[in-house]
């Protein structure tokens, strides 16, 4: 075959031709006629249209990227949330004019096929939307780069609420065909599991491994198009795919054992079968290390196959490739690289070591001792036992290194090791990480601070010069443009386009933070976005809430740490105020909230159960008049995140400081003109030293105080005496008020706070009700709270993940972009 098709025709932004494109790609690739076309159809036929467009950007991409042979930066993440993928599509190929009008004039509406995009559920929350907001910047900034994950037949289960209690239902997103993707099976790599090593010496004497593996699963990549905003770069995700090998399933079909072969292969594709929803505690399942070994060994051999189109030495490697370990997920990596280094391709250790050293870089995303990853050392070397041996010896050189710089500092030697002893013989993974990675670095400056203070502090003393800081941001395409159409109109018609791409120029807006004319603008688009949302739950869970009240909106991963049931306590003491007084004046608020619970988590789900309670309780109480309303729509998402953020008030980031790394929403709210409630923690600092103290509604112990608090001896019952309001609030609880009348329901959640409360709700409570007291009552005051509203969109562009990802380019991965020509 000669050249590529010439899509110029084709391809083009006019009414007539999209309206072929539509129609070719409706009976040429989906093979359906238009007479007995399904709304479904439509959806794939403009979908293949709109991926058309991306495909012709992709091909120029990578002949360019192959042609100048660039350093790629490879993002290693188990988890990605890229949100709905048609309109972020159609906004970066600039079709979504041209797709409404095509469809128009057939009577079709391009909204109704955006509502049947299903988005991709392949994370747990922040760290996998992070990795997909670093990918549109990357491919935005005209980054050679390229992400690598997993590609889950089932992601994150979809969330129903049962009398309250969350209920979880498998999450089959592929049932009717996945349009982004591009299926190469002609690509395809071996992965290993379990068997014994070899070992032998070489014709010089040297000694030498071959892991002889027990089994192998293939890996099938699918590549996704990641497009850059207003660029003609189009970068790849590659998720891979668990097949069962051919050769495996022959043999056992060969000696007759027909449903034996079938076994494998239904144990062979189970590594990619389901993504685990996790809840920070660390536990030792051997399918979640073959996931992410499975996905690690694929990326490894793909990233050295492309290394090898215009490459051949092997110390050209760490120039041409840097390897961004997304948390202690992908950490394998750095074993398996050893492995191929040396036992592959017969490096010699010290020189493979320097290769992977210079090659690898490691983000840290928590600060909870129990999120660090380790792995049982039998579990290893039933999995993995050529890493295991590559592992002992990686850490034998390293505390070598460790004993000649701290000389009879044996502690501190088992406090580094890679290898816990007891109270099991674990592989303690951010270890791993850190000696065998060149950066180290945390998501916000308190964090990295805690990190290289706390957490990591031996190693931080070792290497210094490791630890870095890389605060975290989120793509302003996504979270204003495309979520916020109404408010980026306003922006856009006020400052220009330029934002988009240069989140710092929204300072601009400061200058109209007077101007009456622009804060009615500003408060009508907040109230269209409140007015937005309510009629979407009416429709989708038939709950109305009154946009003229306070929304104050706590949407996150359902966690003790990040304080819910603090937010629950609050309601019910303004509840408890109220029915005091039927004729208090309070300013209406609404709570809406937004959360999943790890399944096996149960005390996050009693939580749950705990605010639906109160809803049922408070919402229909005639006492209250409506002044109060506790919503809790069900399977939170990114798409419900993408409705919330617009039309929230007030944005609830109320951790106990010190436990959440950074926190996004909290960006997202405050970009979209939310104030927030919050605590000094992750970002929240960052978020109010720019936004202004006077714009930021702060509360709650710093993090020396809860370190001095801990210290003294935290005693949680001394609150519950002394503290009459906090007292109520707990006792109504504890006796059934919330549970018609029974008390052990929520037994449980009573104990943990009044015997052990870990994160110190108690502590904070009061200073939290204040708080909130304060910040209904700025409320009251329209103008000021606009003002308020608008500076902190204005103060917020820092949190532009195009920043957080040119810091990475400068101070971690160094390459440079690579601008593709139209
Ligand atoms: C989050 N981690 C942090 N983990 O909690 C948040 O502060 C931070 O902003 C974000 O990363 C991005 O840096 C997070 O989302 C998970 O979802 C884990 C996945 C694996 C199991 C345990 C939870």
């Amino acid at each position: 075959m000669s050249a590529n098709p010439t899509t110029g025709q084709r391809i083009q932004r006019t009414v007539p031709a999209f309206t072929q494109l539509l129609l070719d790609n409706l009976y040429h690739t989906h093979g359906q006629a238009v007479q007995s076309a399904s709304a479904q159809d439509g959806y794939m036929a403009l979908s293949y249209s709109v991926r058309d467009f991306l495909v012709e950007r992709w091909r120029k991409t990578t002949e360019a990227q192959y042609r100048a042979n660039p350093k790629f930066v490879y993002y290693f993440s188990a988890e990605y949330l890229p949100g709905k993928q048609l309109a972020r599509n159609m906004l970066y190929t600039d079709t979504m004019n041209v797709a409404r009008a095509a469809l128009a004039a057939h009577d079709l509406n391009v909204d109704d096929f955006i509502d049947l995009d299903i988005e991709p559920g392949l994370g747990n929350g922040g760290l996998g939307r992070l990795a997909s907001c670093f990918l549109d910047s990357l491919a935005t900034l005209d980054i050679p780069a390229v992400g690598y994950g997993i590609r889950y037949e089932y992601g994150i289960f979809k969330q129903m609420f049962r009398d309250g209690w969350q209920v979880e239902k498998p999450d089959g997103w592929l049932m009717y065909g996945n349009p982004w993707e591009f299926p190469q099976s002609d690509e395809m790599v071996m992965v290993g599991f379990g068997g014994t090593v070899e070992s032998s010496t070489d014709d010089a004497g040297n000694a030498c491994s071959r892991w002889l593996p027990k089994y192998q699963v293939l890996g099938e990549p699918c590549t996704v198009l990641v497009p850059g905003y207003a660029t003609e770069t189009v970068n790849i995700l590659r998720l891979w795919r668990a097949r069962a090998t051919e050769e495996f399933d022959f043999q056992l079909f060969d000696i007759g054992d027909y449903v034996k072969a079938v076994e494998q292969k239904v144990y062979s594709e189970n590594i990619s079968k389901v993504l685990y929803p996790n809840d920070e505690t660390y536990q030792g399942k051997r399918l979640r290390l073959q996931q992410q070994y499975f996905f690690v060994a694929c990326s490894l051999h793909d990233i050295i196959r492309r290394f090898h189109l215009k490459n051949d030495d092997w110390d050209l490697f760490p120039q041409k490739v840097v390897i961004q370990l997304n948390d202690t997920h992908p950490v394998i990596a750095i074993a398996e690289l050893m492995r191929i280094l040396v036992d592959q391709y017969g490096l010699d250790w010290d020189r493979a070591w320097q290769i992977a050293r210079d090659t690898f870089a490691y983000t840290c995303h928590t600060l909870l001792p129990e999120a660090l990853e380790k792995w049982p050392v039998d579990l290893l070397e039933h999995c993995l036992p050529r890493h295991l041996q590559i592992i002992y010896d990686i850490n034998y050189r390293f505390l070598e290194e460790v004993r000649s710089r701290f000389p009879g500092d044996e502690q501190r030697v088992a406090r580094m090791s890679i290898i816990e002893e007891t109270p099991r013989r674990q592989i303690r993974m951010a270890h791993l990480a850190t000696v065998g990675s060149f950066a180290v670095n945390g998501v916000a400056e308190l964090h990295s601070r805690l990190l290289r203070e706390q957490t990591l502090r031996d190693f931080a003393d070792l290497w210094p010069d490791h630890f870095q800081n890389k605060t975290n941001g989120v793509t302003p395409r996504r979270f204003v443009q495309l979520a916020n159409p109404r408010l980026a109109t306003l922006i856009t018609s006020t400052i220009g386009a330029d934002w988009l791409t240069d989140l710092d120029q929204l300072q601009q807006l400061e200058d109209y933070a007077e101007d009456a004319a622009f804060l009615t603008a500003w408060r009508d688009i907040k109230q269209a976005n409140k007015v937005a949302l309510t009629e979407y739950l009416e429709k989708s869970i038939q709950q109305h809430f009154h946009p003229d009240s306070i929304l104050d909106v706590m949407a996150k991963r359902l966690h003790e740490y990040k304080r819910q049931l603090l937010k629950a306590m609050h309601i019910i003491w303004l509840y408890q105020r109220i029915k005091a007084n039927p004729k208090l004046v309070v300013a209406p608020r609404t709570f809406l909230f937004g959360a999943k619970a790890a399944p096996g988590y149960h005390l996050a789900k009693l939580i749950i159960k705990l605010i639906h309670n109160i809803g049922t309780v408070v919402n229909p109480d005639p006492d209250v008049q409506g002044r109060l309303k506790v919503v809790f729509p069900a399977n939170y998402n990114v798409s419900m995140a993408e409705r919330f953020y617009p039309a929230a008030d007030l944005s609830e980031q109320i951790s106990l400081a010190g436990k959440e790394a950074s926190g996004t929403g909290n960006m997202k709210f405050a970009l979209n003109g939310a104030l927030t409630i919050g605590t000094l923690d992750g970002a929240n600092v960052e978020i109010r030293e720019r936004v202004g103290a006077a714009n930021f509604f702060l509360f709650g112990l710093s993090v020396d105080e809860v370190a001095a608090l801990r210290q003294r001896g935290y005693n949680p019952m001394l609150y519950y005496q002394q503290n009459t309001d906090l007292r109520n609030v707990i006792d109504a609880i504890a006796t059934g008020g919330f549970s018609n009348g029974d008390m052990k329901l929520f037994q449980p959640l009573v104990d943990a706070l009044l015997f052990h409360d870990q994160f110190m709700l108690l502590a904070d409570f009061q200073a939290y009700v204040d708080c909130c007291e304060a910040a209904a009552e700025a409320y009251q005051a329209p103008d000021r709270w606009t003002r308020m509203s608008i500076l902190n969109t204005a103060r917020c562009g820092f949190f532009s993940s195009d920043r957080t990802i040119r810091q990475y380019c400068d101070d971690i991965w160094r390459v440079d972009s690579l601008r593709v020509k139209a």
